[in-house]
């Protein structure tokens, strides 16, 4: 099937006529929402911490053979979020909740930025969880929780992760892969207050865990609810499912418009694009004020 004109594709007059007609809009938000805010991406060049690959020390296997440095990773990102801003990207999606009730954002960060951006959280999802809930790694055998946890350092052993270097420019010490880690022994991690003997881990959905099956059925209800008038796919590399799988889930053929807001669309992203999709190549914090504002 011919691939709908590029001029039509990345038209934002044509957008903004289908988004005045939108009444149910799903936005499926990714790592690329948060750079302009400093963060780094999984697999841009943030894609490795200290030489590790993000994706391996986000699993239960990581935290289980070495507790110390799986919290070193997050104690580093925790402290690199809480010294991050919301960007204007996370204000315009905050915005067009508050002026679209039908409008729903499921979001794959763990930053906080959604919230600290006061999107409406009935109108939020976060799929993967955030890096400031916390909870046993003994669960849910142990059920105790901390929802929201911004200590920074969490523990005297993880301070090294919020230690800023003198340079602002420079990387934080933590992040030279020449320096050695110390190994941090899992007597020095804090352990649950509850059942004092499982470890605390962050509430994030690692590799190879379920996420919520109550958030989950209530997107499916969402979705199946009515006809989806635009999915909003925004800074992602559309790779981790099921999050990945929302835009064509909620399609319904000849209705709804895909967009795709993403730094780089490849000749093969514009290809797959349909009739009424969009593409938007740029900063999601630049083009999403004016696509949305
Ligand atoms: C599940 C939280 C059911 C933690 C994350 C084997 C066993 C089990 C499951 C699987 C398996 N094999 C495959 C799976 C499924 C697996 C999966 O998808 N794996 C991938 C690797 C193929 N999924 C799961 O495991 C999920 N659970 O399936 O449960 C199950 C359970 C047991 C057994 C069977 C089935 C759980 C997945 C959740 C993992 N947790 N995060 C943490 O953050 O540390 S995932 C994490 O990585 C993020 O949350 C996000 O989802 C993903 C990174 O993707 P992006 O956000 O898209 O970021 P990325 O860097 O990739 O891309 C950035 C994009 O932005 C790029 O396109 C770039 O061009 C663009 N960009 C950059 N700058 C900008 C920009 N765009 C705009 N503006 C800019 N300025």
């Amino acid at each position: 099937m011919a691939s709908a004109s590029r001029a039509a594709l990345s038209s934002i007059p044509l957008f903004h006529e289908k988004l005045l007609k939108s009444n149910r809009i799903l936005a499926v938000c990714g790592a690329g929402l948060s750079a302009a805010s400093g963060l780094p991406t999984f697999r841009g060049a943030g894609g490795l911490w200290r030489n590790h690959n993000a994706v391996d020390l986000a699993s239960p296997d990581a935290f289980e053979a070495d507790p110390g440095l799986v919290w070193l990773f997050y104690a580093y990102r925790r402290h690199m979020a809480l010294k991050a801003k919301p960007n204007p990207a996370h204000h315009a999606l905050a915005e067009l909740a508050r002026k679209i009730p039908g409008f729903k954002c499921l979001s794959q960060n763990v930053d906080n930025l959604h919230v600290r951006a006061q999107h409406p959280p009935n109108q939020l999802s976060l799929l993967h969880g955030s890096l400031f809930s916390l909870k046993c790694s003994e669960s849910p055998q142990c059920s105790w929780t901390d929802p929201l946890n911004t200590a920074d350092p969490l523990c005297p052993a993880l301070a090294p992760a919020s230690e800023d270097s003198v340079d602002p420019t420079k990387p934080l010490p933590l992040l030279d892969p020449s320096k050695p880690l110390a190994d941090i022994p899992a007597s020095e991690l804090p352990h649950c207050p509850e059942c004092k003997t499982g470890l605390v881990r962050p509430g994030v959905v690692w590799f190879g865990e379920m996420l919520d099956e109550g958030m989950l059925d209530e997107i499916d209800g969402w979705i199946e609810k009515e006809v989806v008038d635009m999915v909003l796919v925004i800074g992602t590399s559309s790779f981790v499912y099921p999050a990945a799988g929302y835009a064509e889930r909620a399609r319904t053929k000849g209705r709804t418009s895909v967009v795709t807001v993403n730094l780089e669309i490849t000749e093969k992203d514009w290809g797959r694009m349909k009739e009424g999709d969009f593409g938007f190549e740029g900063d999601a914090a630049v083009l999403l004020p004016v696509l949305l504002g």
